[in-house]
This record gives C-alpha cells, sequence and structure tokens, in this order.
C-alpha cells in the first residue's frame, strides 16, 4: 500500500505548540569536498513515537550538487525487526529542479506491528560536488509522518530543521551594524538600538548580543532592541553578532545620556483674599521627587521677584505653603527647584493672588467729653482771646500816637494863667503832617 502524505503536519489542529519530533537535514562544512568527491547526506529523525508511514522532500542548488543515489537504512529501522516496503515508493531525483523525493511505510499493512519509536535514519542521499568554493541549501521542504490510531492514519507533530552543504575555502564573517533611536537620549527615556542592518555575506546571523554599558547585557535573535538607562552619563554599547558558522564582528556606540525633563507646578487656593487671611499655596514636581527644595517666590505685578519662602517635598513630590499677605494688591507666585544629577531644574508660570483690603473696622464708644471741661475750655479760649485782642489794640494805640504830627513853635507865649500859646508858624508842619 503506498501512502502519500501531501498534508503538512503543521496545519493539523491537535500539533502540539512545540513537538519533540524532528526530521533534520544535515549541514555539511568541509572545504576538502572539491568536484567530482562524494558525499552522503543523511535525514534523520529524532523522538518520534509509534512511526508508521513517511515522506520528505529535500531540495539543494544543482549547480552546486547533483544528487546520484538514495538509499534506506537496515530493514531493522530503530531496531524493530519489520519490514519496510522499500522499494515500493520509489525514491524521485530531479538534478533538473534540484530535488529528491523519499518516503516509506510498512508492508504489509499494520497492524501489528504499530509503529516504531525512538531516532533514527529515514533516507541517505549521495551527491556528487560540482562547483568548488560554493554553498547549497539542504532544505526539507515537505516533511509528513503519520502513524496508524484504530486503524486510521493520523498525521504526527513535529518541527523540520534545514541543512546546508559548504565547500567554501574561507567562510565569511557577518557585520555589525546598529543604529540608536532618539540620538539624544536622557534618563529613563527608552532606547531603540536596530541593528535589522547588520548582514551576513555567506550565511544568517543567528544572534545578537548586547551590552549597554551599564551592566545590561541581553542575547537576542531579533535584531532590534530597547533599553532605558536611570542615570546621566556616557555608555559605551557594543552588539556581537553571530554568524551561522558561528563566526562574529562587533559593533560599538557611544551613548550620551543626558539631564531628563522635570515639571514644576504652582496653584493658590483661594486665589482671592483678604488682608490677613490666609491662602494656600501648593504644587508637585514630575518626575516625582522626595524631600528636594521648593523655592517659592512672589511679587506684587509688574514689581521685582522675592523669595516668599522655601518649602520640602513630600514623599509624592509635592509641597505647600500657607501665606498671609499683609498689604492688599495683585500678587505673582512663582516655585522653582534647582534639579538633581539625574533631571534638569524647572521653574512653574506664575499664579495670581489678589489680596483685597480688609473692610475698616467700626471704632468703638469712646467715653465723650464732660461739659464741665467744655465749658473750661471755652472759657480759657475766651481768655486767650480777650488777652490777644488787649495785646493787638494796646499795640495799634501806641502805633498810632507815634503817627501823630507834631506842631514846632518858634515862639511861646506864657499867659497870666500861666498858660503857655505857640506864636508864629510852625515849622515844618507839612513834612510833619506826613509822618
Ligand atoms: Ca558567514
Amino acid at each position: 500500500m503506498l501512502i502519500i502524505l501531501l498534508t503538512s503536519v503543521f496545519t493539523v489542529g491537535t500539533v502540539a505548540s512545540s513537538p519533540s519530533t524532528q526530521v533534520c537535514a544535515p549541514t555539511i562544512i568541509d572545504k576538502t569536498l572539491v568536484p567530482l568527491k562524494n558525499f552522503d547526506a543523511n535525514i534523520t529523525i529524532v523522538d518520534v513515537t509509534d512511526l508508521y508511514s513517511w515522506d520528505v522532500v529535500l531540495s539543494f542548488n544543482p549547480a552546486v550538487l547533483e544528487a546520484t543515489a538514495v538509499s534506506m537504512p537496515d530493514p531493522n529501522f530503530l531496531g524493530l525487526n519489520t519490514t519496510w516496503a522499500i522499494g515500493i515508493v520509489q525514491p524521485v531525483i530531479d538534478n533538473f529542479m534540484g530535488t529528491v523525493k523519499v518516503g516509506d511505510t510498512f508492508y504489509p499493512p499494520p497492524p501489528p506491528p504499530e509503529g516504531v519509536s525512538g531516532n533514527g535514519t529515514l533516507a541517505i542521499i549521495t551527491f556528487e560536488v560540482k562547483a568548488e568554493n560554493a554553498i547549497s541549501p539542504l532544505a526539507l521542504e515537505h516533511t509528513a509522518l503519520e502513524k496508524i490510531v484504530n486503524g486510521t492514519n493520523v498525521p504526527i507533530p513535529h518541527e523540520t530543521i534545514n541543512g546546508l552543504f559548504d565547500n567554501r575555502m574561507t567562510l565569511l564573517p557577518p557585520v555589525a551594524l546598529f543604529y540608536v533611536e532618539p540620538l539624544v537620549t536622557y534618563v529613563s527615556e527608552k532606547i531603540t538600538f536596530n541593528a535589522s542592518e547588520s548582514y551576513d555575506p555567506d550565511g544568517d546571523i543567528v544572534r545578537y548580543r548586547w551590552d549597554f554599558g551599564d551592566g545590561t547585557v541581553v542575547n537576542l535573535t531579533d535584531p532590534v532592541a530597547t533599553h532605558v538607562y536611570n542615570s546621566t552619563g556616557t555608555y559605551t554599547v557594543g552588539l556581537n553578532v553571530t554568524d551561522n558558522n558561528d563566526l562574529t564582528d562587533t559593533a560599538t556606540y557611544t551613548v550620551v545620556v543626558g539631564k531628563q525633563n522635570s515639571t514644576i507646578t504652582i496653584s493658590a487656593s483661594p486665589t482671592t483674599i483678604k488682608v490677613g487671611e490666609n491662602t494656600t499655596i501648593s504644587g508637585s514636581i514630575t518626575p516625582t521627587r522626595q524631600g528636594v527644595t521648593v523655592t517659592i517666590r512672589y511679587r506684587k505685578t509688574g514689581g521685582e521677584w522675592s523669595t516668599l519662602t522655601t518649602v520640602t517635598t513630600d514623599t509624592s513630590g509635592q509641597y505647600s505653603y500657607v501665606w498671609t499677605p499683609e498689604t492688599a494688591g495683585a500678587y505673582e507666585v512663582k516655585a522653582s527647584w534647582n534639579g538633581d544629577e539625574n533631571t534638569l531644574p524647572d521653574e512653574s508660570d506664575p499664579q495670581t493672588i489678589v489680596a483685597q483690603e480688609a473692610p475698616s473696622p467700626t471704632p468703638p464708644p469712646g467715653p465723650g467729653i464732660p461739659p464741665n471741661i467744655i465749658a473750661v475750655a471755652v472759657v480759657a479760649i475766651a481768655i486767650v482771646a480777650a488777652g490777644i485782642a488787649v495785646y493787638f489794640l494796646k499795640t495799634r494805640k501806641a502805633n498810632a500816637s507815634r503817627t501823630q504830627p507834631r506842631i514846632l513853635c518858634s515862639r511861646f507865649f506864657l499867659s497870666s494863667e500861666g498858660n503857655k500859646t505857640c506864636e508864629g508858624p510852625a515849622e515844618n508842619e507839612k513834612s510833619l503832617n506826613v509822618m
């Protein structure tokens, strides 16, 4: 009975996520395998259970290799003394396309026996070398394994591992290349290291080893890595790539990690108060910084800034201060901090606080002035006024007497009564009158 299994076992819904069964083609690296020399490539199977039937298609480069024969191993495959239908499944060699198709099954049809288990060789393909300093894939284009369950053919999940023929005199190492994004980097920022431009001129890169220079080393099969630095500094990043011949190459790049930005906020509550009342000024620093000093400055709008106070942030990076303006006016307050070894400083935008005049206090009722005190005061004022008036009148009279015109006589006559009268014209009368 001929059983041709053309359906990939990987499409079966019950395939385990990681089957242990493997079908492997060989990797043959031998620079002595020059043209016209022959070698055998064994297709092997690993960790199979109850294998009843199989077939594979191996592809190669017909410019490098020519398949000349296909043989089966000992009929007592895996030590099970049973009969395989050798010859029923005839190998098919296509040296134009570069394929070998081979398969086998038990004969006569089981059960019993139900199959063979373990590791072994499925087929031996003999090649003749046609080219020097060359490589050729030995790739498993198709593989199918089956077992019998309750009289029905059931696929056996498995994976395939391709091989390679390589008779080059010199194997070429890979070339490590990578770039960093972004170019300007900061603490706590995710940085991408991309090595996808690395290549191997005669093979494949199978491993990317990154040393980020801060003690972090990772091995990846993917060419792209990311990393975050927690401290400022200059770091030498090393990339080591390994190819399928275990040859390596290294590239380095210096990353300068600067301080990260920070943000400090400020707000006030309430923002309008009366002189003598309190307002609470508060804010926070991002990223959170505990126990750092925040300086709060203030000014009357348009004036010079002065330090109002300094406060310390709490575990949440927050600060607060209760302020009582002493005079009315429109104020601006702002907060700043000086940063730290990994963080840049920052200053907030101003926050306006209006302090209004406090209402005028109502004067307490006074004791009053007793009427007798008022009377005394009136009398005293009257006396002072009278005194001033008398003084003024006297002064004026004296002045008037000094301005009275004096008459000077040239002769006097004394009467019998003893009165003295003036005879003769007065002298200087005119001038005296104008005095
Ligand atoms: Ca290589």
